[in-house]
């Protein structure tokens, strides 16, 4: 069943209390699932990861790391047709990502040089979700961005199926990257295995990827001690549109994403009565379930909800929709108009489509280039950059009760300062 709100007279914070699907990875149920199967792997290594591989998979994959031959075999069963599309999604992920890579810089005034440098993290692990389909465009939506910040070795985490076997597509995505380091194994022992090393799994420095709610409490589990990028879990979309929409484009773009199923949502944020009675009896199926049409005063007000919602997603269809997008901020990614389905950024129209969820687009971003690189600061005084700073930081060294700190400037300084 469709759900209607009619949010034009409430308080926007408690509409939004009420869209929003509660983030199950926060839950303790969830967090101590993953806890103990996170330490069950870092503490039996191979063995225990197969044997939970075994109890929720239902097989035990052998060897763990697909050949190589599998991977190409995987590569050349593909048609024309579909290694071209997948070619043309790399190529504009590729072109996203370049012109986003952080720069290096360097620059001095008065004696004192400071810069700061782009370094790639040198060993990443990528985390693809099986669950309701495959997704051979999470490989290139991750790997793509690794590969451009320079990444060297980039390591594949994908659930096996009942025969044992990762999607054939999903090898030869990774086949076409040029990517020979794929495991089979998923869930919260595939993080556990990525964060701890086991004896088939080399550890990684940093876990990135889309999962389910107990994927995503395994990367909080390990966080600190490898890296891990934001919460990327179920897809949501808001569309904003006005009178003038196209009812079955938009029934199309709702169910579009509800169609992941698992916790995914979309809602409709419309000032017109008049499209939401023509969208909703064309919203059909499973996908419906998890499908919200909502009235709002006017396009300020969906702004207003979008921004404290914080959606994975926003799509604007509207006379005017680069206004909105102006005033938008909390959201993983906009698609700015009719012509933009949500679609073409799932598949292949630059940034990728790993984007923060449950609100925590807030304070998260699409992941990227930067979650596969870090900065190292430097800083770099003469003698007269050392003599006008130094007696400051003395000052305040002593102030914070630190003599050798201010000592280690005071011996550097003619007459010790
Ligand atoms: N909409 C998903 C990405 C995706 N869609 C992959 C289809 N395949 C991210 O929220
Ligand atoms: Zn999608």
């Amino acid at each position: 069943m469709v759900e209607f709100v009619d949010a034009r007279g409430d308080d926007p914070k408690e509409v939004v209390s009420r869209l929003r699907r509660p983030g199950g990875f926060l839950s303790e149920p969830v967090r101590k699932v993953a806890r103990d199967i996170v330490s069950d792997v870092r503490d039996g290594g191979d063995e225990a990861l197969l044997a939970h591989t075994e109890r929720l998979d239902g097989v035990r994959p052998d060897p763990i790391r697909v050949p190589l031959e599998e991977i190409q075999a995987a590569k050349a069963s593909l048609s024309p047709e579909v290694k071209e599309s997948f070619g043309v999604a790399i190529e504009n992920v590729r072109f996203f990502h370049k012109r986003e890579l952080d720069r290096p810089f360097e620059t001095s005034r008065a004696g004192a040089t400071v810069g700061q440098r782009i370094r790639p993290i040198r060993r990443a692990g990528i985390y693809v979700p099986g669950g309701h389909g495959a997704y051979p465009s999470t490989v290139v939506m991750a790997a793509v961005p690794a590969q451009v910040a320079g990444v060297p070795e980039i390591a594949v985490c994908a659930p096996p199926g009942r025969d044992g076997s990762v999607s054939r597509h999903v090898l030869a995505v990774a086949g076409l990257l040029g990517l020979d380091e794929v495991y089979r194994v998923g869930g919260a022992q595939a993080i556990g295995a990525m964060a701890y090393g086991t004896e088939s799994i080399p550890p990684v420095l940093k876990i990135v990827g889309p999962g389910n709610d107990y994927v995503t409490a395994a990367k909080l589990e390990v966080f600190g001690h490898v890296g891990v990028d934001a919460p990327l879990g179920p897809s949501e979309v808001v569309v904003i549109a006005e009178a003038g929409a196209f009812p079955e484009r938009v029934a199309r773009d709702l169910m579009a994403q509800a169609e992941h199923l698992s916790g995914a949502s979309a809602i409709l944020l419309t000032p017109s009565e008049e499209l939401m009675r023509s969208v909703e009896p064309l919203l059909t199926g499973e996908p419906a379930e998890l499908i919200t049409l909502v009235r709002v005063r006017d396009s300020a007000h969906a702004v207003e909800l979008t921004n404290l919602y914080a959606p994975e997603h926003a799509h604007i269809i509207s006379e005017d929709p680069e206004a909105i997008l102006q005033d938008l901020d909390a959201v993983g990614m906009v698609a700015v108009g009719d012509f933009t389905p949500v679609a073409l950024g799932d598949y292949g129209a630059g940034p990728s489509h790993s984007l923060p969820t449950n609100g925590a687009a807030s304070w998260a971003s699409a992941l990227g280039t930067h979650d596969f690189t870090a900065r190292t600061n430097y800083i770099h005084y003469g003698p007269e950059a050392l003599a006008d700073l130094g007696p400051h930081v003395m000052r305040l060294a002593r102030l914070e009760g630190f003599p050798n700190h201010a000592e280690s400037v005071g011996v550097r300084l003619p007459k010790g300062g």
